[in-house]
């Protein structure tokens, strides 16, 4: 393996957990995904503009935004039309993993409806009643399995191409849904939106870059309204409606003395029986038998925020912590499912006792172990995992463990039912904050981590200054992670916070900074943001809000920021997407689409910039709104707390 050395590892990331773990795994020459990064410079330019295509067989080609070299490929698409259609397949891409998920979140609510699934039930019988009420369902009087099964019969035909709208785009404000329809963009079907995505970027499709871009808006609406908000909902109703809920994070949550099983991904099916195996006397009896004093589940990325927000499981981290968990020696297994796991994790595990324990058939890991999930057995399945991570206890040794920095406290648990329940019940004292000035706006900070960027640097930097300036951050997926970590996400985290936005949160008891849940949980945003408007009977995009992506890597993670987008709220990415070799691609995104959806993307790489760019948008929404405003003019960019390295 080559090792690169050439940045240190303060330069990589903020945090010392992460620090350690990177100097270690170059020690023990550990390949980790930022000497990958090293070995990849310089990355392809005509990749980074976006304007390379290997859609068909006369390519692949590559255009010259500048004009010098060819200006068409050879089927004769220019930079536009190669862009566009780039961007468009990445945002399909992602809105079919969110949905994909949803779907597989959907199999199972409907199969536990027939009574075919060992190990789940329904745990939130209310949220099911609201729902089929929502959905058209007669939900009175009914036993709970049969309004699921119907339930599960709407939104499976959400999935298809025969009705003209996906039952949860009716919870966005009317306004916003008359837009969608006057643009030709409101999302029909989930399948049918990525499918046709597919379809117009086939070679000779469209070839017209406006309208790609539009129906790209669609497809990523397909998610956010559509897939994701199933996941959400029905992982609600299956495993249990967050509530508020005190936990830890980093990597110090792992234990010397126990057996610790990471469980990484997405996906909360398996995870979640799984939390119930680790507590089978019998199997504790094991851990027991092998010296190790209980069994310490704790979660990564996705699938982690889904059991701390329902569990309060522990955290070790987010996106780029995966390989550095491994390197601490002491994990007996991590147990994956989908998304965001790099195919790394087996390379590193090779070179500790770590079992990697593949369990979903759509992702399989050369040299893991495969389990593969099935809710008839999910009981089962959840034991066999349990079990093996056990047996792997005595290979640990002892002298490799090295678990780094004590972990950091942290609250989970912010579903919209959980923010109108500290609120009282209704949105108005959200408001009635919001109309005097005591919060100026609020701000979703999401997505990934990227190792072009010092980890978890920009997140948190970029949310201390918002929270400073009186601007409520809610945070999704590693986004969270990073604040957690950094200590931000406290109810007494509130004293870092400016006056007005401390006054509220004190007064509410929550935290500055609110955790939503993973990323189909950015679903849950979108929620909130209708429920915001619906009650000042506005458009969401008339609305002092704002989005931020300032780490993103995945094809989820631009989905998201398109369906953030279309549905009026402006959105800040920190990392350059592949849009720049189309000039009029960049303008349409990060300009006419204010004209057409009430918000735009901007790319500000520096937080300390994005922050005031934020709170400038902000401004100027209150202004608009008639509410008491601050001179966007006069806000500055505030100096960084403190610079990475
Ligand atoms: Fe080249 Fe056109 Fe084929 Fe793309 S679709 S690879 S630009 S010929
Ligand atoms: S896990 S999509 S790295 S947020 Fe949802 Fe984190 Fe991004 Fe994956």
């Amino acid at each position: 393996m080559s090792v690169s050395d050439g940045r240190r590892a303060v330069q990589l990331s903020i945090n010392r957990d992460a620090q350690e773990m990177i100097d270690l795994a170059r020690a023990e020459g550990i390949e980790t995904v930022w000497d990958r990064l090293d070995a990849q410079q310089p990355q392809c330019g005509f990749c980074a503009l976006g304007v390379s295509c290997r859609n068909c067989a006369m390519g692949p080609c590559r255009v010259d935004p500048f004009g010098e070299g060819p200006t068409k490929g050879v089927c004769g698409a220019g930079a536009d039309v190669i862009v566009a259609r780039n961007l468009g397949r990445g945002i399909a891409a992602g809105a079919s993993a969110h949905s994909d998920h949803g779907r597989d979140i959907l199999e199972v609510f409907a199969s536990t409806a027939r009574g075919e699934t060992t190990g789940y039930r329904i745990a939130d019988e209310g949220k099911l009643r609201r729902l089929a009420a929502e959905l058209g369902v007669d939900g009175d009087q009914r036993p709970a399995g049969d309004v699921a099964a119907d339930v599960a019969d709407v939104l499976f035909d959400d999935f298809g191409s025969r009705k003209d709208g996906v039952s949860f785009a009716g919870r966005a404000p009317a306004a916003r849904r008359a837009r969608w329809q006057e643009l030709g963009i409101t999302p029909r079907g989930i399948d049918r939106e990525n499918v046709e995505m597919l379809h117009r970027t086939h070679m000779g499709v469209d070839n017209d870059h406006v309208s790609l871009l539009l129906h790209a808006l669609r497809t990523g609406l397909s998610d956010g309204w559509g897939g994701s908000m199933i996941a959400t909902e029905l992982s609600d109703v299956l495993f249990g409606t967050p509530s508020p809920v005190l936990s830890e994070v980093n990597l110090g949550v792992l234990r010397h003395d126990q057996v610790n099983v990471a469980l990484h991904g997405h996906n909360p099916v398996l995870s979640d029986v799984i939390v119930a195996a680790a507590e089978d006397p019998e199997l504790v009896d094991l851990a027991r038998s092998y010296g190790a004093s209980g069994i310490n589940l704790v979660g990564l990325c996705c699938t982690g925020n889904e059991l701390l927000m329902r569990r309060g499981v522990p955290m070790a981290g987010n996106h780029l912590m995966q390989e550095l968990a491994i390197v601490t020696g002491a994990l007996e297994a991590m147990v994956v499912d989908y998304q965001c796991i790099m195919p790394s994790v087996t390379d590193v595990a090779a070179c500790y006792h770590t079992k990697i324990i593949s369990t979903s058939d759509k992702a399989r890991f050369p040299g893991a172990t495969h389990l593969p999930f099935d809710p008839r057995r999910g009981a089962e399945i959840g034991r066999e995992i349990i079990r093996a991570a056990v047996e792997a206890y005595p290979d640990r040794n002892p002298d490799r463990v090295h678990i780094p920095v004590a972990p950091v406290r942290w609250m989970g648990g912010f579903s919209v039912e959980a923010i109108l329940g500290a609120l009282g019940g209704s949105p108005e004292p959200l408001v009635s904050a919001i109309a005097s000035g005591a919060i100026r706006g609020a701000v979703a900070v999401v997505g990934c981590n990227n190792p072009k960027l010092p980890q978890d640097y920009a997140h948190v930097e970029l949310t201390r200054q918002l929270i400073e300036h009186d601007v409520l951050v809610v945070v999704t997926g590693c986004a969270a992670v990073a604040n957690g970590k950094a200590g931000q996400m406290l109810p007494e985290s509130a004293s870092m916070a400016g006056t007005g936005l401390r006054g509220v949160c004190e007064a509410l008891g929550i935290p500055p900074v609110l955790h939503m849940g993973s990323c189909v949980d950015n679903s849950r945003v979108l929620v909130l943001a209708g429920a915001l408007a619906d009650f000042l009977g506005v458009d969401i995009d008339q609305l002092p809000l704002a989005g931020a992506a300032p780490e993103w890597y995945s094809e989820k993670a631009v989905s998201i920021g398109a369906y953030v987008v279309a549905s009026g709220v402006t959105t800040v990415l920190g990392v350059q997407p592949p849009i720049f070799g189309s000039p009029r691609v960049v303008d349409l995104l990060a300009g006419g689409l204010d004209g057409v959806v009430g918000a735009r993307f901007a790319v500000e790489p520096d937080p300390s910039r994005a922050a005031a760019l934020i709170r400038r948008h902000i401004e100027e929404k209150r202004r608009a709104l008639g509410l008491p405003f601050e001179d966007p003019d006069s806000i500055a960019v505030t100096a960084p707390a403190a610079p990475v390295g």
